[in-house]
């Protein structure tokens, strides 16, 4: 039984075989709930496509709850099955009656969303058909069940005027009402969310569904308490240009002693957050439900960088231990502003009683020395250029997985050598583009 008071909770994680999925469904079965994991286990199948991996290797799902279930004596029931497929979602609601269901089972990467027309296609048909089969199977099914959605920071875009969550109260011509905030997002993907989120707000307006929309900033680090267990229950740890986020980029950067790619003029502020953090967030707006009929957003996370500052904060981590590190500038390859206002509210998970856990030397420390101890598997060439273009799509280099499909345990790349005992050296672009080529 969870602790505090708190009722056990049926609850199905949707996209558990993903970096937060995972994570998140180790936490909430700990926390005591009945946890149904689903996953299509597509983001594989993406990996072989753009030969990307992830940096920590991760064991099959039947293998990571099996031994889930040695460790704790927990269960976490797993199924494989693809969101867009309406009749298996339906059947999967109206089976397990869940409590409520934590949805992070869509394409979630900007860049691969603007790869090109087949894949902006692909990323908003995955996830407005998912989230729209399992609206109707809930108004069918289970109206009751609370849904937790992971929205994107990046629905607002990067207006100059305060971002508040979820909503604003404009007065215009002397009247007044409480309208949902103007949205900009800046990708395929980020629109692919806005999009889940007015469907979703309308389906809670019409049919009484309860709804909590978690627009979540970037998240950093890849150990919960959970995951830390064991070995065999590390969550993936992306670093590509295509699915690595950007401070998990900087840490592994750092760590090979690559430059830091800091995009543009690296103004551009974001909200960030540590994994740990997502997790906990996840677990309060579980156990404390919205209303029948209520649509409500969180603004989840817990400080606001701009991109250079991140890759200061890296460098100076690095040179507390004699480590330099060096920062470069490349030409943007997204449309986005790069020098703004930014000021996002995000109070409402603080009020629930949200812990942070603040970026420190120490958790950037971390990262680096998970990261050394899986070198091998880091491919350079993904560190250094971005190679998708939001002005012209995939440029040279982001399919490279495509002609060979790479097992998932694809044999280690060539890599630079570790920093931390010794100097590190870079591959000169020549090497690797023979690199690239090579593959
Ligand atoms: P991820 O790619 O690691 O995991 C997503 C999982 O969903 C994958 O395992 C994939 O196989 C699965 N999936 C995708 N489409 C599916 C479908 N049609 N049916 C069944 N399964 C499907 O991504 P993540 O980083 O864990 O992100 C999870 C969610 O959180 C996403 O919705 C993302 O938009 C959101 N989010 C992530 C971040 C971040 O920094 N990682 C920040 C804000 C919001
Ligand atoms: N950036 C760099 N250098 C890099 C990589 C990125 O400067 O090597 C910059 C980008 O130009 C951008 C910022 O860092 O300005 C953030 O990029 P990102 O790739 O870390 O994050 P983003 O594309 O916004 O997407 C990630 C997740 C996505 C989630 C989003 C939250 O992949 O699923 O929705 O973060 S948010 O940014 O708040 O919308």
């Amino acid at each position: 039984m969870p602790s505090g008071g708190v009722s056990k909770k049926t609850v199905v994680v949707l996209g558990v075989d993903g970096y937060l999925g995972w994570a998140t469904a180790l936490h909430l079965s700990q926390a005591g709930h009945d946890v149904v994991g689903i996953d299509s286990l597509v983001r594989r199948q993406w990996d072989r496509e753009c030969g990307t991996q992830s940096l920590l290797p991760i064991k099959t799902m039947p293998q990571r709850v099996t031994l889930w279930h040695r460790l704790t004596g927990r269960t976490i029931t797993w199924r494989k099955m693809d969101m867009r497929d309406a009749r298996a979602v339906t059947a999967l609601v109206q089976e397990v009656q869940p409590d409520a269901l934590v949805h992070f089972a869509e394409q979630r990467s900007a860049p691969f969303s603007m790869i090109d027309l087949p894949h902006a296609s692909l990323t908003q048909v995955n996830n407005l058909v998912g989230t729209l089969n399992l609206l109707f199977a809930l108004r069918d099914h289970a109206p009751k069940a609370h849904l937790i959605k992971l929205g994107t920071m990046g629905e607002y875009g990067t207006p100059n005027i305060d971002i508040e969550e979820g909503f604003i109260v404009i007065k215009h011509n002397g009247r007044e009402d409480r309208l949902p905030f103007p949205m900009q997002p800046g990708s395929f993907y980020h629109l692919s969310k806005l999009h889940d989120s007015h469907n979703i707000q309308f389906a809670c307006r019409i049919w009484g569904l309860r709804a909590t929309d978690l627009h979540q900033g970037v998240v950093y680090g890849n150990h919960t308490d959970e995951v830390a267990m064991h070995p065999g229950l590390a969550t993936r740890f992306d670093f590509d240009a295509i699915w690595g986020t950007v401070l998990n980029r900087f840490c592994i950067q750092a760590a090979l002693g690559l430059p830091l790619t800091v995009y543009g003029k690296g103004g551009q502020t974001r909200g960030f957050l540590d994994i740990r953090d997502t997790v906990a967030c996840v677990r309060l707006a579980l156990e404390h439900p919205a209303e029948e009929g209520e649509y409500r957003v969180f603004n989840q996370f817990t400080e606001q960088f701009s991109v250079k500052t991140l890759a200061e904060k890296v460098r100076n981590a690095r040179a507390a231990h004699g480590l330099k590190t060096s920062i470069v500038h490349l030409p943007n390859p997204r449309v986005e502003r790069e020098e703004h206002y930014y000021n996002a509210k995000h109070q409402k998970l603080i009020d629930l009683g949200l812990q942070p856990h603040y970026l420190g030397d120490t958790l950037i420390e971390s990262v680096i020395e998970t990261v050394e101890r899986h070198a091998s598997r880091v491919d350079p060439v993904e560190l250094e250029q971005p190679n998708v273009d939001w002005r012209y799509g995939g440029t040279a280099g982001w399919r490279k997985g495509t002609e060979t499909a790479a097992p998932a345990e694809a044999a280690p790349r060539p890599v630079v050598l570790v920093s931390s005992s010794r100097k590190a050296q870079r591959p000169s672009p020549t090497a690797s583009a023979r690199q690239a080529q090579r593959r």
